[in-house]
């Protein structure tokens, strides 16, 4: 059965993306939520909705395994269905532990959606694994709205990305995880305005070597030798969509379909 990845729009495909390269032959389906994105902004009732939503979804497609490609839904909705689905539910990984192997002074800069940082997701985890850690969290909702859009470069996203990036002057961070899975996207700008001395980490990769490690664990991995399949569902599009998803994979992809979630 084929492995569930889902997010608030665009960004989850960066997840997308660290998975399918981890794991080739498992067949995937990706869902965003376009029509109800930006999540960020949204109170933690409505975070939780969605995400029970997307898992209804899920469970209805049959799948053995679904990964929250997204920081604010892992943030809200995730402690409260972890334990009531019928397949695994893999959140993001705060990514705490690259951040601080990279940051000499264990300052570490978080950029993610004002839902992210005010629930603490990287502050709280960083305090469990060592409390010298210094986390200086930034909620950027400038960047989502660009990104969705297609914004991905020139002087409207780079004064977005100088106007945060100003924030961290005095802060003296050595790593910056983007804590959106949007971010990643506009990852050649952030890295212009932080400059080479900030690490910038993107946790798509520790959360797709915890997926990969449950389906061992679970003995769940797809042993079949040909390419999985991949289906792309929004529940709504632009005209850019399709190119921007492109663009995101790095490979063509399939014709895009729609999806409603609020029927469920
Ligand atoms: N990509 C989502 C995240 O990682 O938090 C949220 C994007 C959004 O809806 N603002």
């Amino acid at each position: 059965s084929p492995i569930g990845v889902f997010d608030s729009g665009l960004g989850g495909l960066t997840v997308l993306k660290a998975l399918r390269r981890l794991l080739p032959n498992e067949n995937f389906i990706f869902v965003g939520d376009c029509a109800r994105a930006p999540y960020g902004g949204r109170t933690p009732e409505e975070i939780t909705l969605f995400l029970k939503q997307f898992m209804e979804y899920f469970a209805q497609r049959d799948v053995k395994m679904a990964v929250c490609a997204c920081n604010t839904m892992t943030s809200y909705g995730y402690p409260l269905v972890k334990d009531t689905t019928p397949f695994t539910l893999v959140p993001m990984n705060p990514s705490i532990v690259p951040a601080v192997r990279a940051a000499a002074n264990k300052h570490i800069g978080v950029i993610a959606t004002a839902a992210t940082i005010n629930k603490g997701l990287h502050r709280n985890t960083a305090a469990a694994i060592d409390k010298n850690i210094k986390v200086y969290g930034m909620p950027c909702p400038k960047f989502v709205p660009l990104i969705e859009r297609g914004c991905i470069e020139g002087p409207e996203i780079e004064a977005a990305v100088k106007y945060y990036a100003k924030k961290f002057e005095d802060a003296d961070i050595h790593a910056l995880i983007l804590g959106c899975t949007h971010y990643p996207i506009i990852r050649k700008v952030l890295a212009k305005y932080f400059g080479t001395d900030v690490a910038l980490i993107d946790p798509a990769f520790e959360t797709a070597k915890n997926a990969v490690d449950i389906l061992r664990q679970k003995n769940l991995l797809n042993t079949q030798n040909h390419q999985g399949s991949l289906e792309i569902c929004f529940s709504a599009q632009q005209k850019n969509t399709a190119e921007m998803a492109k663009l995101i994979l790095g490979s063509d992809i399939p014709p895009i379909t729609g999806v409603d979630l609020t029927i469920f």
